[in-house]
């Protein structure tokens, strides 16, 4: 393993949970002081401070900070909150865990950003990295924090990670070798403030790129497509659809093709052979591809990820079948744009039978194009959460005069199960797509999803003691 690079001075990490207690871990380790804090009580925090190691200096009930500390912000403290304002203000400098992880690991990164389909690509990238041999480490944004990694990481290794925006406006240095787009769409506005600002904030994934690094973008995105690129790395876009450029990647007669630069166009699979399901899994398919290929990563490992990998838990997830009735578990669908792109999914084979359960915690959303769709395409809503009432409302609007559409309110997961199964006809489809957050009843869209199918696996039990 290469010698780390020595860092200055000391650390407040703000925030004990997975990025915070990863991050104060790995700097204790390399011999840093380290002050912990939380907004939490102890007694909330039990399970967490079991982790820290225990020459981290911990604070809980309100977060602190040391003036002139490197303050490791989680991403899940807020712009504009006392913690947040408090760090920029005594801190010399505030990281996410995400560009200290870039400070201290010797290995090369693949990083993938976008609203939807990020962790969907990641996932799939490090599926090809693995497949061809190389030591993969997969995390970030996707559930594992990447400083975990800092123990063990060499420069053979190839680190494949999701970033969110969260994570990169406190990212100034991060430089990854490819870093790939999936789309932009309207999401996080109660965080960043406009939906300008989670734009710029999404761009700083390529603000430090130079010549040897690629950004592999989605070249028929509406917003990027209004984008001003930086001139240094090389551009590699993919569309689904016509060739978007000389060197991309693109669907022809069927065929997912792949012109990387310096190559001739060449067949990766064809689209019935890409394991994924859904039109908008083919996108995150060439969004892998063009990362892996531009990495150099070999075309038969690609392929055979891209025909293996079936998808991961929570992103339009079959659970199981029940009296006809099909449930899927779409909880990663946190933004009405997400949950879009599932209900279409499902719809495709199945139209018009599909009940959705929707909702969660509030974070300003425009439901509008989500109530259209779920008019079209859906025979039912069941609305849960804080958004459930706006969600109620902005659906009457849309449905008008089609009364007879039914939609229920349920105050838990359970009951939202039970309502959807009586709404649903055999052979129909009941799948959870929130179209929000989760933060309003669960830990987060895993703890909700986790809830979901055990709700359906309770009323199945249920079902069958009743005979
Ligand atoms: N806290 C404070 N002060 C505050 C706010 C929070 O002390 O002002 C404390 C909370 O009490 C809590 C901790 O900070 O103990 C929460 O930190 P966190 O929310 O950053 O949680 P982590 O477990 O570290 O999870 C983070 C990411 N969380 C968020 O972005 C909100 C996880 O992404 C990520 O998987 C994990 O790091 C590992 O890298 C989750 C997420 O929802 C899945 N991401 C958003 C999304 O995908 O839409 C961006």
């Amino acid at each position: 393993m290469s010698a780390s690079p020595r860092l200055e001075g000391r650390f407040s990490v703000l925030g004990i949970a997975r990025s915070g207690i990863a991050a104060a871990n790995a700097l204790v380790g390399r011999g840093y002081r380290v002050l912990a804090s939380d907004l939490r009580s102890e007694g909330e925090l039990a399970g967490s401070l079991a982790q820290l190691d225990s020459r981290v200096e911990v604070v809980t009930g309100e977060n602190r900070v040391r003036d002139g500390d490197t303050v490791i912000i989680s991403p899940g403290v807020r712009p504009g909150s006392p913690a947040h304002r408090a760090a920029h203000e005594r801190g010399r400098a505030v990281w996410s865990d995400v560009e200290l992880f870039w400070r201290l690991s010797p290995a090369p990164m693949l990083a993938v950003t976008g609203t939807d389909g990020k962790s969907t690509t990641t996932a799939l990238l490090g599926e090809m990295a693995t497949l061809a041999g190389c030591p993969t480490f997969v995390g970030g944004n996707i559930g594992v924090p990447l400083c975990r990694a800092l123990d063990y990481l060499t420069l053979e290794h190839l680190v494949v990670a999701e970033i969110s925006c969260f994570q990169l406006i406190h990212c100034p240095t991060l430089r990854p070798r490819v870093a790939v787009y999936t789309n932009i769409s309207q999401d996080h506005i109660d965080y960043h403030g406009s939906f300008e600002a989670y734009q710029a904030a999404k761009r700083l994934l390529m603000a430090n790129l130079g010549p040897d690094e690629t950004v592999v973008f989605n070249a028929l995105d509406t917003q990027m497509k209004r984008w001003q690129w930086p001139e240094a790395p090389s551009k590699l876009p993919y569309a689904r659809g016509d060739r978007p450029a000389r060197h991309g990647l693109w669907i022809e007669d069927g065929d997912l093709i792949a012109a990387p630069p310096g190559s001739e166009p060449v067949k990766v699979v064809s689209t019935a052979e890409v394991c994924l399901p859904g039109a908008h899994n083919l996108e995150n398919a060439l969004a892998a591809t063009g990362a892996a290929l531009s990495h150099g990563l070999p075309l038969p490992a690609v392929r055979r990820a891209l025909k293996e990998f079936a998808g991961l838990e929570h992103r339009l997830e079959f659970v199981l079948r029940h009296e006809g009735v099909a449930y899927y578990n779409d909880s990663k669908a946190t933004n009405p744009n997400a949950a879009v792109v599932g209900l279409t999914a499902l719809v495709a084979k199945r139209p018009r039978r599909l009940v959705i359960i929707a909702g969660g915690s509030e974070k300003g959303s425009d439901f509008s194009e989500f109530a259209q769709q779920v008019a079209r395409h859906a025979s039912g809503a069941v609305l849960i959460g804080e958004t459930g009432p706006r969600l109620r409302e902005t659906l009457l609007t849309t449905l008008g005069e089609r009364t007879s559409f039914p939609i229920e309110t349920a105050g838990d997961m359970h009951e939202a199960v039970a309502r959807s199964h009586t709404l649903a006809t055999p052979d129909g489809v009941v799948a959870l797509c929130p179209a929000c957050a989760s933060f309003d009843r669960f830990t987060d869209f895993e703890d909700r999803g986790r809830c979901f199918k055990e709700a359906v696996r309770r009323l199945v039990r249920t079902k069958m003691r009743q005979g």
